[in-house]
């Protein structure tokens, strides 16, 4: 397809949930997902695609087959998410439910009648940018966490996960595991921006995601008073919290994965007192689970070493884990040949396709992004590789719709 058309269906959504920094809040059920929701919807009726929200607030637009088709009724499922990280990038989630529906016209217009469903999906809280937990609609819907867990998850006004989809017109009680979803799937394909500087080609193929996963960490000491307090009589989380966040790097360094401490939350938060608390996260990444396990080690032996220096109080739980993903290496190959030859390459960042792919055959198309930068607003992508990730998408469809 040609840039202006992929340009055209981008500008319509470019406004919805946009900040003075650039970067995007499309929190999910917030405004602005809900203004994409609405869009996505409109979308779906101008093509005749039929919608649908699943148990878990996933959406869908559906492109049925026509009756009598000749394959085994299973889907194909693409797309990707709306929300976004606070301030987040432009591409990260919503090319994919963008350029689904371009690729959906570009086969309709070269007259192509598709043998199985395909259906296009925007997942709920990929992020977890707002209730903490990322690819939530998917793990609920692949059962990888406890939906009751789901529900009583909050956000930063201590909202919860139910109210807010409640507050949205969506039914919490029936969130929980989907097989006969998953069953009737034959196979997943998510396009996404690509986030770092590894990819040097229009369109790649995903080979793997590394094993990661977030841990809430809670440093305690004494409040007290900046100017009266001794300074050997200080028990000061922050301390701890900053070796915490140097020592995350050390061990990351030294194991050859990668840390991340990108959110804190100081009480009383006071420029003249002590902190009485510190509450972080811990983001960490790496390309096996062996060299993840010792980042994780390491730095938990060094900072409770730490924290008995200080005085302080140190605990560390994780908030989700997510293992490697070795994408299906058939689909993998067969979708690199259709697109000529595309670079395989794989990726630090987690996906819905990293949770489906342990239930369907799953495979992702990356698009280059110029700049490698991802989750800030810098993020980039042209939209004449834009259009070429459009195209490739349309190719896929087309192979595994027939
Ligand atoms: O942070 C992450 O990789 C999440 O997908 N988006
Ligand atoms: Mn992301
Ligand atoms: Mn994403
Ligand atoms: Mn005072």
């Amino acid at each position: 397809m040609d840039a202006a058309g992929f340009r055209r269906l981008w500008d319509q959504i470019a406004p919805i949930g946009r900040a003075d920094s650039g970067g995007y809040l499309r929190f999910s059920w917030s405004e602005a997902d809900l203004a994409l929701r609405a869009w996505f919807d409109a979308q779906a009726a101008e093509r005749g695609l039929r919608t649908e929200t699943d148990r878990n607030g996933n959406r869908y637009a559906h492109w049925d087959p026509e009756p009598g088709a000749a394959a085994d009724g299973r889907a194909v499922l693409t797309g990707s998410h709306f929300d976004s990280v606070p301030h987040g990038g432009a591409y990260d989630g919503p090319l994919g439910i963008v350029s689904a529906l371009l690729a959906v016209d570009e086969l309709r217009a070269a007259g192509f009648t598709p043998a199985r469903p395909v259906v296009i999906g925007a997942f709920t809280e990929e992020e977890g940018g707002r209730f903490g937990v990322p690819c939530l609609g998917s793990r609920l819907m692949a059962g990888a966490i406890d939906p009751d867990r789901a529900r009583a998850l909050t956000d930063a006004d201590g909202t919860t996960f139910a109210e807010a989809m409640r507050a949205a017109g969506a039914d919490p009680d029936a969130l929980g595991p989907d097989p006969d979803r998953l069953a009737a799937t034959a196979a997943f394909v998510e396009l996404h921006v690509e986030q770092g500087r590894a990819l040097d080609a229009p369109v790649g193929v995903a080979s793997a995601i590394w094993p990661h996963g977030r841990w809430r960490m809670d440093f305690t000491g004494a409040g007290d008073h900046a100017g009266t307090t001794r300074l050997p009589d200080r028990r000061d989380p922050m301390l701890t919290f900053a070796f915490a966040v140097l020592a995350a790097r050390k061990e990351a360094r030294l194991a050859g994965g990668l840390a991340t401490v990108g959110r804190v939350e100081a009480v009383p938060n006071a420029t003249n007192a002590i902190a009485s608390r510190v509450t972080a996260w811990l983001d960490a990444r790496a390309p096996d689970e062996a060299v993840l396990a010792a980042i994780l080690a390491g730095f938990e032996s060094k900072v409770c070493e730490r924290a008995a220096r200080d005085g302080t109080g140190f605990a560390i739980a994780p908030e989700s884990a997510t293992p490697i993903v070795e994408f299906d290496a058939a689909l993998r190959d067969r979708l690199a040949d259709l697109l000529g030859g595309a670079p395989v390459l794989p990726t630090g960042a987690g996906h819905d396709a990293g949770v489906l792919a342990a239930h369907v055959p799953t495979a992702m198309l990356f698009v280059r992004n110029p700049t490698g930068v991802s989750h800030a607003p810098g993020e980039a992508a042209s939209d004449e590789d834009c259009a070429a990730g459009v195209d490739a998408l349309a190719a896929v469809l087309r192979e595994l719709a027939c």
